[in-house]
């Protein structure tokens, strides 16, 4: 299908691995869009208007139609411009690249986001969850349904690197913020050398913002999450705590965080 920038517009966030993974998709399939940067803080009227449900992005405009949800977006970009296709082809190679995605979005990312959100023992037990998610994964590159492949997608990247992908490299942000070792490459050695080929690909660079950015929107984020914590038993209405308010509430729903690890 021809497209023109104007025909597709895409409502995001620079910290959002769930943006990200739409901005990947495009600019795998060599799509031109419009980019709007939303402040979550304060959200557009077109963005409540478009996705009137989570009130979330990415949203991705065609034709002046709203699609949402970034792996639905995914596949409809992959149905929409068959070109460079990014799902599998066969019907079976599918269901599993779907189910993995939904692991990702499910299992992955709120264990990533609960490390981020939590301290101590709580802290811990986390870092363990994540940890048993990414031994089923690096299970199935060395003798599952991956064994023997550079990227989930075969030779090149399909849908699930750019979802795995897109929320991994939050990981070792994660890693420096939190004094944590998330993906340990003795560990998850062919995990870890996937991840690394994934982050060196052009595409990817292009898309992935500085980890200095990164390191100082996590910095800020967790001293505001720290603070609210210190002021929770206070009565304070400082504009310091409404402020970690929002983030905290858009924390608790694996929102920053998820964005963080995938937003996570
Ligand atoms: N499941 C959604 C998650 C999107 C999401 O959590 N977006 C975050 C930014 S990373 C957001 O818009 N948060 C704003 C809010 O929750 O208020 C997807 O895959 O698109």
């Amino acid at each position: 299908m021809e497209q023109s920038p104007s025909c597709l517009k895409l409502f995001g966030s620079w910290a959002s691995s769930y943006t990200h993974r739409v901005q990947l998709a495009l600019k795998l399939k060599g799509l031109e869009f419009e980019y709007v940067e939303e402040d979550l803080t304060n959200k557009s009227p077109s963005l409540l208007l478009y996705n009137p449900v989570y009130k979330k992005v990415p949203i991705l405009l065609h034709l002046d139609r709203p699609i949402i949800e970034s792996v639905i977006i995914l596949q409809y970009i992959d149905e929409t411009w068959t070109d460079h296709p990014i799902m599998p082809i066969d019907p079976y190679e599918r269901a599993i690249a779907r189910f993995w995605c939904h692991f990702a979005d499910d299992k992955l990312g709120p264990a990533a986001g609960a490390v981020f959100g939590s301290s101590g023992e709580e802290q811990k037990a986390a870092v363990c969850q994540v940890h048993e998610n990414l031994k089923l994964i690096e299970a199935e590159l060395r003798e599952g349904a991956f064994k023997g492949r550079r990227f989930f997608g075969g030779d090149k990247i399909g849908i699930l690197d750019i979802v795995f992908g897109c929320g991994s490299y939050w990981l070792a942000v994660f890693d420096e913020v939190m004094e944590v070792k998330l993906v340990d490459p003795e560990a998850f050695p062919l995990f870890h050398a996937w991840l690394r080929d994934f982050e060196e690909q052009k595409e990817v660079k292009e898309i992935i913002p500085a980890i200095d950015r990164l390191l100082e929107y996590a910095r800020g984020i967790r001293q505001l999450m720290l603070n609210l914590k210190d002021t929770t038993s206070s009565t304070s209405t400082s504009t310091t705590t409404a402020t970690a308010t929002t983030v905290a509430t858009n924390n608790s729903n694996n929102n920053v965080v998820i964005e963080s690890s995938t937003s996570v």
